[in-house]
């Protein structure tokens, strides 16, 4: 049985690769972090099982990184734990910049310390944000970097400080290059999640209207679940490489919303330009999205666009068998609409709790 190290293990892709190294028979441990509330509901399902294992440690403190990695000796290491939001990483960039430069060397180096270097492969969770300025599009491997945010400039450190001990120590570490993936279980402030909560609140009336920043800036949009995949298959690969992971295809945030709006039965139209855009719902001619220079960004990436050819070349993972860009809104927005419909029916039974109790409806 393979023993693997997932850090980040409480996120959206922590919480799908988990799932999937369970399934094919892997004895899986993850980091958790200390919180004074309950995080842990993308893994509550899977506490319990008993190849299913978790320890308290931070990307931020070494000693608990190298008293983990001593303890549970994994075939492999998935690095996802980081400061993942770009725009937060303008408020805190500090912060980000010790978890998610620091905090791979912190990985690495760990490894190392704990005679593991050749035995255990690393799989570091690298990003599209490198591309940032874009130098040509679409990017693949060989395009040049240009960071453009706090966040990816740290992890430019992480991807070249895992090529680094891989070239210095011989050791078997790779980034994937992601490009941005979704899911139901995508954090809230993240645009695509943040657009499929409130075309289901707006159509259940639980919300007004949505503020977005840049409508027009372009992402590859993928599913998390199909991606988990990739981080797999690129710690079995033969040699350590980076690859990118994409599905190939663009999309920009008006077109998010509008797929999104169009699974609740709302159509928009949008009119204006820049901040004085807005989307209306076309049947009843009310503003449902408006900008907000809030969610502007000192600096914003734009123009994303992944080229997967060499993951399906060398790994075999097609994106064109995987969940299309439609599939995803739409499983996302089916999600979010049961999400909201329970918190209403919640809400409900607490609204009205002292009458139940009086009438003996609750007991
Ligand atoms: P996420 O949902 O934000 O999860 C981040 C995870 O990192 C959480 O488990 C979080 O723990 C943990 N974490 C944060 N700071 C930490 C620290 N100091 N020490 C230990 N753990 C810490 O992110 P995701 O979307 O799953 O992304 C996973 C990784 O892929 C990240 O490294 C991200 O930068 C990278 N990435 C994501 C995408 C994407 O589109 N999703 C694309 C490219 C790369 P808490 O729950 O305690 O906060
Ligand atoms: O923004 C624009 C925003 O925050 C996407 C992380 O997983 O993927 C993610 O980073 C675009 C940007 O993701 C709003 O300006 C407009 O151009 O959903 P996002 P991101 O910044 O691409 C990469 C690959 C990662 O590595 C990161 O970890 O959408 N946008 N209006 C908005 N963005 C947000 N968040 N909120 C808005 O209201």
């Amino acid at each position: 049985m393979k023993t693997a190290l997932i850090t980040g293990i409480t996120g959206q892709d922590g919480s799908f690769l988990a799932e999937f190294l369970l399934e094919k028979g892997y004895d899986v441990h993850g980091t958790i972090r200390r919180s004074s509330v309950d995080y842990r509901e993308r893994i509550a399902h899977l506490e319990g099982k008993p190849h299913f294992h978790l320890h308290y440690a931070d990307l931020g403190d070494s000693m608990s990184i190298i008293q983990v990695i001593g303890k549970v000796k994994p075939n492999e290491i998935y690095n996802l734990a980081a400061q993942s939001h770009v725009q937060v990483s303008f408020d805190s960039p500090e912060f980000t910049a010790d978890v998610d430069a620091t905090g791979v060397l912190r990985i690495l180096e760990a490894v190392r310390q704990c005679s593991l270097a050749d035995t255990c492969r690393i799989y570091q969770a690298s990003t599209s944000e490198l591309y940032g300025k874009v130098e040509e599009v679409p990017q693949s491997e060989k395009t040049p970097f240009h960071p453009y945010s706090p966040y990816a400039v740290a992890k430019l450190y992480g991807f070249w400080i895992v090529k680094e001990y891989r070239e210095a120590y011989n050791m078997f570490c790779c980034s994937g290059i992601l490009f941005n993936h979704e899911s139901e279980r995508r954090g809230e402030t993240f645009v695509t999640r943040k657009i499929t909560l409130a075309a289901a609140r707006i159509k259940q009336g639980k919300q007004d209207k949505l503020y977005l920043g840049n409508l027009s800036s372009l992402r590859d949009w993928g599913y998390a679940k199909d991606y988990v995949e990739c981080m797999w298959l690129i710690l079995q690969n033969k040699t350590p490489e980076d690859f990118v992971i994409a599905t190939g295809e663009q999309h920009s945030v008006r077109e998010f919303c509008y797929y999104a709006f169009k699974h609740v039965g709302i159509e928009l139209e949008f009119k204006g330009e820049d901040a004085d855009e807005k989307g209306y719902d076309k049947a009843t001619g009310k503003v449902l999205i408006e900008v907000s220079k809030d969610f502007y960004r000192p600096t914003d990436v734009v123009n994303l666009w992944g080229d997967p050819s060499k993951a399906k070349k060398e790994l075999g993972w097609d994106p064109t068998k995987k969940t299309s860009f439609e599939q995803l809104v739409k499983l996302m927005v089916e999600a979010d609409m049961k999400k909201v419909a329970a918190e209403s029916a919640a809400e409900y039974v607490k609204t009205n709790l002292a009458e139940y109790l009086e009438k003996g409806i609750v007991k």
